[in-house]
C-alpha cells in the first residue's frame, strides 16, 4: 500500500513535468502526453493532486476521444453530402466491452500511446484495465451487434446502431456458497468518456392514451404520457480508416413542465416528480424482471421507446439530408435491420409515423415500410419467441394495435385470395393469436409478414427456419428467407486481444492485411510443419496461458498449471448448451483418476477444465448448474491425489473483457449444444481464430467452421439435428 502511494506520487510528479497543452490530433508521444496532461488539468473529474491509474485512464480516454471526434464529424459531413443509403441496426442489446484498446488500435497509434503513458509513469495495459465493460447486452445477440458495428465501420459503410442507454447493464455475477448472486453493475458510476450527449437530438415518445378520429377519417394517437428520448452517441472507429460511425443510445427524461412545482412545495415530493421517476425507469435496467404485469409493461415500454425514437430520428435525417424529397425514395435511402423481434414495434411505428404524422395513405406507407425493414431471427426455441398480450398492447399502444390488426386482416385476405391451398395454415401464420384464454400478438409472425427479408444466422439454423418454424411462409414468399452466417471482428478477437499471436501471423504472412481479410490466413498452411513457426506459436500460447493462469488465481484463488491442457466452455448457462454434460464429464474424469494408480495417473495429460457464464436471474436450473460446477471444483481442486492432473474452475463474471483473456489462452473449447438448438454461436469462431481446437456437435456455425478448418481439426461429438426428435421421443417413452 505504501508502495502504491509512493508510486502515485511519482506519477503525479512526472505529470507535473509534462506541459499541459490541448492537442487533439497529436501523433507523437510527447504531444500525446501533453494532451493527456491537458485533460487532467482542464477537463478535471478528480481532485487536482491525483494521477493514479484511474485518473490516467479517464484523461487518456478523453485524449483519444478528441481524435475520434475529428474523424467522426468528418464522416458525418461526408455521408450527409454524399447521401448514400444508410443502414440502421436496431437492437435492444449492444455488448460493447471496453473501448480504449480497440480505439487506439483502430487509430493505429498504440505505440505512441504506450510511450506517452510511459512518460507519465503509467503502463498502457494497466490503464486499459481500469475501464469498465459497457455490458448493455446479455450474450451472443448483443455481442453480434457490437461486432457488426466494428465491421461496418471498417468496411467504410454508412451505418449506425440504435440502442438504449441502460444505467445498469448486465448484472455482475458473484459466486458464493449458494451459487450465483446478481449484483447491479453501474458502468456509468463515474461517467463514460466515450459518449457525447446530443442536446439537440430529442424526440417525444408517447405511451397509453387513445386514438382520436379526425373529421376526414384520419386517425391520431393522443393523450397518455409523453417522455423525451435524448440521444447519447458513442463513436465507432473503423480499423485504419477515417470512417467513424455512431452507436446512438437513447435515454429517457421528462420535461420541466412535467415537474409539479405546486405539489412539491406542498410536500408531495413523490407525486410531484411522478413522470420523472417513470421516465427514469425506462432505461434503468437491461431486461427488467417480467413475472409481474408491471414488469411486462416496462419491457414493452423499453422496446417501443427504442423504436419510436430511432424512427423519428431516421425520418428527420432523411428529410434533412435533402429538401423536397419524395417518400417513395425512403427505402432506397434507409435500411432498418431488426436484431431479433425485440424491435418489432418499428413496423407499426413506421406505419403510424408515415400515415398519421406525414399524411400518407395505407398502401404507400405499407409499401415503404415493407421495403425498408428486414428481420434477423436468432432462435428456434419456442419459449424465446416473443408473444405480447393483446390486452397489454391495447393499453400501452392503442394506435399500433389498430395498425397490427389491419396488417393481419390484409395478410389473411391476401392468402385467401391468392393461395386457397394455405387456408388451413392461416391460424398459425397470422399475427394475432385470438385464443380467448390468452390473446397474444406473435412478434415473429409480424416480422415475417412485414419484412422484405428474413435471415437465420448460420446455414443449419436458416435451413431449420425454412423447413420448420417459417415453412409455410416459404411457399408464399420463396425468396424472403435467407441465410447470413454470423461473424466476429478479427480486430478485437485476435489482433488486439492476442498481440503475440498476431505478430507471428504478420511475420509469416509478411503482411498485416489479414486483419481486414481473414481469407489470407490460408497462407499460413504452407508453414504448418515449419518447426520455427511451431516454436513461436507454442511460446505465444504459453504466454497467454500464463497470463490467464494469473487472472484465474487473482479472481478465484485457485492455482492452475499452464502446462496442463486448458479446456474451456464459456457462454450463457442454458440447458441446451449442455454445461451440465461437460461437468458430468469432469466428474467422470475425476472418478477415473481416483481409480488409477499413481503410475497410471502420470501417463494422463493434466487438464484444467474452465467453465464460465451467467445464468438468467430467474432460471433455476441454470443456477443449479453454476452451483454444481463450483461444488465439483471445490472437491477436485482440494484432492491432493488428483489435483495435479485435473482442476475444475468456475470463471466468475464472464464478460467481454474476461473473454479477451480466456480465448487466447485456450487449447480446447466446448461447443456441445444439442444439435438444432444453437442458432449459430460466435465464440466458436473466436476460439478457432486463436488456434484453439473445438469439440462440438454439428450445430449452428460449428458445421461451417468444421468445413473451413477441416474435419481432422474438429472433434465431432453427439447426435445430428435430424436424430434429435427421435432420441427425445425414445427417452420420453422410457425406451432408453
Ligand atoms: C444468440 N441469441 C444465439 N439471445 O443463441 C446464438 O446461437 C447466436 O450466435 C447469437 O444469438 C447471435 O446470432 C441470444 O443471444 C438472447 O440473448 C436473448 C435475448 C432476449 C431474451 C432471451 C435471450
Amino acid at each position: 500500500m505504501a508502495d502504491a502511494k509512493a508510486n502515485g506520487k511519482n506519477e503525479a510528479a512526472k505529470l507535473a513535468k509534462i506541459p499541459a497543452a490541448a492537442n487533439p490530433l497529436a501523433n507523437e508521444p510527447s504531444a500525446i502526453a501533453s494532451n493527456i496532461s491537458y485533460h487532467v488539468q482542464y477537463s478535471p473529474h478528480f481532485s487536482p493532486t491525483k494521477f493514479e491509474p484511474e485518473q490516467a485512464f479517464f484523461a487518456t480516454a478523453e485524449s483519444v476521444r478528441d481524435r475520434l471526434i475529428q474523424q467522426w464529424n468528418e464522416t458525418y459531413h461526408h455521408f450527409n453530402k454524399v447521401d448514400p443509403k444508410q443502414t440502421y441496426y436496431l437492437s435492444m442489446e449492444f455488448l460493447q466491452g471496453r473501448t480504449l484498446t480497440n480505439a487506439i488500435g483502430s487509430l493505429d497509434i498504440q505505440n505512441a500511446y504506450a510511450d506517452a503513458l510511459n512518460n507519465l509513469g503509467h503502463v498502457l495495459e494497466e490503464i486499459a484495465e481500469q475501464e469498465k465493460d459497457a455490458a448493455l447486452g446479455n450474450g451472443g445477440l448483443g455481442r453480434l451487434a457490437s461486432c457488426f458495428l466494428d465491421s461496418m465501420a471498417t468496411l467504410n459503410l454508412p451505418a449506425w446502431g440504435y440502442g438504449l442507454r441502460y444505467r445498469y447493464g448486465l448484472f455482475k455475477q458473484k459466486i458464493t456458497k449458494q451459487g450465483q448472486e446478481e449484483v447491479a453493475e453501474d458502468w456509468l458510476e463515474k461517467f463514460s468518456p466515450w459518449e457525447v450527449v446530443r442536446h439537440d437530438v430529442v424526440f417525444p415518445v408517447r405511451f397509453f392514451g387513445s386514438v382520436m378520429v379526425n373529421p376526414n377519417g384520419t386517425r391520431k394517437w393522443v393523450g397518455g404520457e409523453v417522455v423525451q428520448a435524448v440521444a447519447y452517441d458513442i463513436p465507432i472507429p473503423g480499423y485504419k480508416t477515417k470512417n467513424t460511425i455512431s452507436l446512438r443510445l437513447w435515454d429517457a427524461k421528462a420535461s420541466a413542465e412535467d415537474f409539479n412545482l405546486f405539489q412539491f412545495n406542498d410536500g408531495q415530493y413523490e407525486s410531484a416528480a411522478q413522470l420523472h421517476s417513470r421516465a427514469q425507469q425506462i432505461c434503468a435496467v437491461l431486461y427488467p424482471g417480467d413475472s409481474t404485469e408491471e414488469g411486462k409493461l416496462l419491457r414493452l415500454k423499453q422496446q417501443f421507446f427504442l423504436c419510436s425514437a430511432s424512427l423519428q430520428d431516421m425520418i428527420l435525417r432523411f428529410k434533412e439530408r435533402k429538401s423536397g424529397r419524395q417518400w417513395s425514395e425512403f427505402p432506397s435511402k434507409v435500411a432498418v435491420q431488426l436484431n431479433d423481434t425485440h424491435p418489432t414495434l418499428a413496423i407499426p411505428e413506421l406505419m403510424r409515423l408515415l400515415m398519421d404524422e406525414e399524411g400518407l395513405g395505407w398502401d404507400e406507407a405499407w409499401d415503404i415500410t415493407t421495403r425498408t425493414v428486414a428481420y434477423t431471427n436468432h432462435t428456434v426455441l419456442p419459449e424465446a419467441l416473443e408473444k405480447w398480450s393483446q390486452a397489454v398492447m391495447w393499453k400501452l399502444l392503442p394506435r399500433h394495435m389498430e395498425i397490427i390488426e389491419e396488417i393481419d386482416k390484409r395478410f389473411i385476405a391476401m392468402v385467401r385470395s391468392t393461395r386457397s391451398d394455405l387456408e388451413s395454415k392461416i391460424p398459425s401464420m397470422c399475427i394475432l393469436d385470438n385464443n380467448p384464454k390468452k390473446p397474444v400478438v406473435r412478434m415473429a409472425n409480424l416480422c415475417v409478414v412485414s419484412a422484405h427479408t428474413v435471415n437465420g444466422v448460420a446455414q443449419l439454423h436458416s435451413d431449420i427456419l425454412k423447413a420448420d418454424l417459417f415453412a409455410d411462409y416459404v411457399s408464399l414468399w420463396p425468396n424472403k428467407l435467407q441465410n447470413k452466417t454470423n461473424g466476429i471482428t478479427p480486430r478485437r478477437w485476435l489482433r488486439f486481444c492476442n498481440p503475440e499471436l498476431s505478430k507471428i501471423i504478420t511475420k509469416w504472412l509478411k503482411t498485416d492485411q489479414w486483419v481486414t481479410n481473414l481469407d489470407l490466413l490460408v497462407g499460413l498452411r504452407q508453414f504448418a510443419d515449419n518447426t520455427e513457426l511451431q516454436a513461436e506459436w507454442e511460446s505465444a500460447k504459453m504466454a497467454s496461458k500464463k497470463h490467464l493462469a494469473d487472472y484465474i488465481w487473482r479472481v478465484t484463488g485457485v492455482t492452475i498449471d499452464p502446462n496442463s491442457l486448458f479446456d474451456i466452455q464459456v457462454k450463457r448457462i442454458h440447458e441446451y448448451k449442455r454445461q451440465l454434460l461437460n461437468i458430468l464429464g469432469a466428474i467422470y474424469r475425476y472418478k477415473k483418476l481416483k481409480e488409477m494408480s499413481p503410475q497410471e495417473r502420470k501417463k494422463t495429460t493434466p487438464r484444467t477444465i474452465m467453465i464460465g457464464g451467467k445464468a438468467f436471474a430467474t432460471y433455476t436450473n441454470a443456477k443449479r448448474i453454476v452451483k454444481l460446477v463450483n461444488d465439483v471444483g471445490e472437491v477436485v481442486n482440494t484432492d491432493p491425489e488428483v489435483n495435479s492432473y485435473l482442476k475444475v474452475v468456475f470463471v466468475p463474471n464472464y464478460n467481454v473483457s474476461v473473454a479477451e483473456l480466456l480465448i487466447p489462452g485456450s487449447e480446447l473449447s466446448q461447443h456441445i449444444s444439442t444439435a438444432g438448438m444453437e442458432a449459430s454461436g460466435t465464440s466458436n469462431m473466436k476460439f478457432s481464430l486463436n488456434g484453439c481446437l473445438i469439440i462440438g456437435t454439428l450445430d449452428g456455425a460449428n458445421v461451417e467452421i468444421r468445413q473451413e478448418i477441416g474435419e481432422e481439426n474438429f472433434f465431432l461429438f453427439g447426435a445430428v439435428a435430424e436424430q434429435v426428435p427421435k432420441l427425445r421421443k425414445e427417452r420420453e417413452d422410457g425406451l432408453v
